[in-house]
């Protein structure tokens, strides 16, 4: 078997590969093998071989991938030979080939390479302890079994983003800068030590954090963005092994604007001049519009138009026709197709307590299961009024566990099993977001509560390996493609289910259900809303940007700052509406209109610019005009609601939601 692979490798490389070059005298093609883990699948395997290409030459890439493999265990499996790697080659046409179960030794014997790294792993990159004596075993074994010339590297990572949630970034007491710090002091001793090179993507990455990308390089935290993280460390790479300046290079994948790569090619350029300490840049210019008086001119849609230009003037013609087109743009444009609810669903009410909260309400825990295999499933936390026997309920998402929206001590804490499910996700304390959901408040108010974590459904990173959305196959053309859903659709479809067993349940009036949501979770609300008719009212708290404000004023958050800072909210078209939000067929207010005539409130805070409380009360103006389709008194059951302070929902917010909710449940 292990000669098997050996020999479809070697003819996969086989033009290129076996004419022995060296590295000093050929640079148009190199052969790069990185000993790595996923930071090394971050930087090298995306862009490294298309910016070389784009500059007329060439990279041959192996990456040896063990998910988060510190040095110490790269040199357990030299010593045993395991075969414990995932290999993945990108040969001379850019074409990825993997296999599994590789060793290093084949690995390193499959071709003359030009230029081999090591790295330690993230949690342990700063901790100069951990790299011996691993360094020294692995660097005499590849010097004794790596032809004279291979250049041996070593590939600097880099620090977590400064709000990172993984536990091992408090090994650097939670501080990027700290982290950074040690990260430059271990690589620059470790390569002092051994001679080696530095690919220095840490600084790179820390470079362009002092830029108007700001801490926008990672997608959860530690791992790069699709967009401008592995961009720049790529671009590190490329510019150090090729001697070749990158800026200017003319490749730039998808999703990046001009702007944004040449930023992140200063970044990289400016790293490899001064691999171990930052450089300004420049670049750092306000980030989005907050003066009104930029605002561009724009028309909104017409909400009242349909497709083929025909005037809609009542309700009956805006439900027949107009409001399934909007329906329809914004699947196909914004937010993505989900699927239908799945043929197989199951609840499992796993405990039922009487009595809760000082006697207030019947608490449920329910389970509601998607698959037979049981990969994706959320947990539903349902408060009902005690003794009261078919309740109106608020229904959210909320951001990081039921755990913490109460401080009882017998709600279970995430296992280590959802944390993985998660992915990577902190534990963060019982009860920390009691605050922004004041039960007690909610319950003598007569109103019942049900929430669940947004990572239960999907996972809020750029991912399709996890969550709801990889259990949906990529068949039938369903979820694959630009309208592929993402993770707003994902979870505004997680509502739905939530409805579907709310509906089941005799402590909750199914018909008297309302959608409540903060920021993204509040773009979710209107969206879940505007797809599901069977909520009565929708709640959105300070849903800015793909949610209430006018994308067209680009003020605050912009539709192209959203998509580049999180890429996996919206579908891929919305993408082409970056800094091009005149193109857009629809806008927000034809969102808030797809939930009339049922009650709506949308929810500002006045020193919340980036949500605009400007453009979240325009939206809500404009949507009027369809309210006012069933009749005169249609447009009293939509409110704003605007209060001092920041971006935040807190109980002062949600008196303002129980009156508003008390006229119409
Ligand atoms: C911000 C994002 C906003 C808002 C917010 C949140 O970083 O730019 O669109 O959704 O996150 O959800 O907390």
């Amino acid at each position: 078997m292990k000669r098997f692979v050996f020999f479809v490798l070697a003819v996969i490389f086989a033009a290129s590969s076996f004419a022995a070059s060296s590295f000093a005298a050929k640079r148009d093609t190199l052969r790069i093998l990185s000993i790595g883990n996923s930071f090394s699948e971050d930087a090298v395997e995306q862009n490294l071989a298309d910016l070389a290409r784009a500059d007329g030459r060439c990279a041959i890439i192996g990456n040896l991938y063990i998910g988060g493999c510190p040095l110490s265990r790269h040199w357990e499996n030299v010593k045993q030979d395991k075969p414990a790697y995932r290999y993945r080659t990108i040969d001379s046409d850019g074409v990825m080939t993997t296999f599994k179960n590789f060793r290093i030794s084949d690995a390193v014997k499959s071709m003359h390479w030009d230029v081999v790294s090591l790295q330690q792993s993230s949690p342990l990159s700063g901790k100069i302890e951990s790299y011996e004596p691993y360094m020294q075993e692995l660097v005499s074994w590849l010097r004794a079994n790596l032809p004279s010339d291979t250049k041996l590297m070593f590939h600097q990572t880099w620090a977590y983003s400064a709000n990172g949630v993984r536990k091992e970034y408090a090994n650097y007491g939670c501080d990027q800068r700290a982290m950074y710090d040690s990260i430059m002091v271990a690589t620059k001793t470790i390569c002092e030590r051994y001679g080696l090179d530095v690919i220095p993507a840490g600084t790179a990455i820390q470079n362009g954090r002092a830029t108007s990308i700001r801490d926008n390089f990672c997608r959860d935290g530690y791992h790069l963005s699709h967009s401008c993280g592995r961009y720049t460390a790529a671009s590190t790479w490329y510019e150090k092994l090729f001697s070749r300046p990158v800026r200017g290079n003319l490749y730039r994948p998808a999703h990046l604007t001009a702007e944004q790569a040449i930023i992140c090619q200063s970044a990289a350029s400016a790293a490899v001049k001064s691999p171990f300490s930052t450089t300004d840049c420049g670049f750092l210019k306000p980030y989005g519009n907050f003066d009104e008086s930029r605002v561009p001119e724009y028309v909104l849609p017409d909400a009242l138009l349909s497709n083929d230009g025909k005037r809609i003037g009542s309700a009956k013609a805006w439900e027949k026709t107009r409001r399934g087109e909007l329906l329809d743009i914004f699947t196909e444009q914004v937010y993505g197709r989900a699927p239908q609810t799945p043929a197989w669903l199951e609840f499992k009410v796993l405990e039922v307590k009487e009595g809760a909260l000082n006697g207030l309400s019947t608490r449920k825990r329910v389970e509601i299961v998607f698959d037979k295999k049981e990969k994706v499933k959320m947990e539903l936390l349902v408060y009902t009024p005690s003794r009261v026997p078919s309740a109106p309920v608020f229904l959210g998402i909320n951001f990081f566990g039921n755990h913490t929206v109460t401080s009882e001590e017998d709600i279970p804490l995430p296992s280590e099993a959802d944390l993985k499910r998660y992915g990577d996700y902190k534990m963060v304390g019982r009860g920390e977001y009691s605050y922004r959901w004041p039960l007690e408040m909610i319950l003598q108010a007569g109103f019942g509560v049900a929430t669940f974590c947004r990572a239960d459904i999907q996972p809020d990173y750029d991912t399709s390996t996890k969550g709801i959305r990889s259990v949906y196959p990529q068949d039938a053309g369903v979820v694959c493609g630009p309208d592929q859903w993402g993770a707003i659709a994902a979870w505004a479809w997680g509502l739905s289910r939530a409805m579907d067993y709310l509906c089941t349940d005799k402590d909750v009036d199914a018909s008297r259900v309302a959608l409540i949501g903060h920021s993204r979770l509040a773009k979710t609300a209107l969206w879940a809303g505007a797809v599901d008719s069977r909520f009565a009212m929708v709640i959105a708290n300070e849903s800015g940007c793909g949610g209430a404000a006018i994308s067209r004023r680009s003020y605050g958050e912009t539709v192209g700052i959203i998509n580049r800072s999180f890429p996996h909210w919206f579908c891929d078209n919305f993408k082409k509406y970056s800094e091009n939000e005149s193109a857009l067929p629809v806008d927000q207010h034809e969102l808030l209109a797809l939930i009339a005539p049922r009650p709506l409130c949308i929810g500002s805070a006045r020193e919340d610019r980036w949500s605009d409380p400007q453009g979240e009360r325009l939206g809500m103006e404009a949507a009027l005009k369809v309210y006012d389709l069933y009749g005169k008194s249609a447009s009293s059951r939509v409110a704003y609601h605007i209060r001092d302070g920041r971006h935040e929902i807190y109980p002062e917010d949600w008196e303002a939601y129980l009156r508003f909710a008390g006229r119409f449940l």
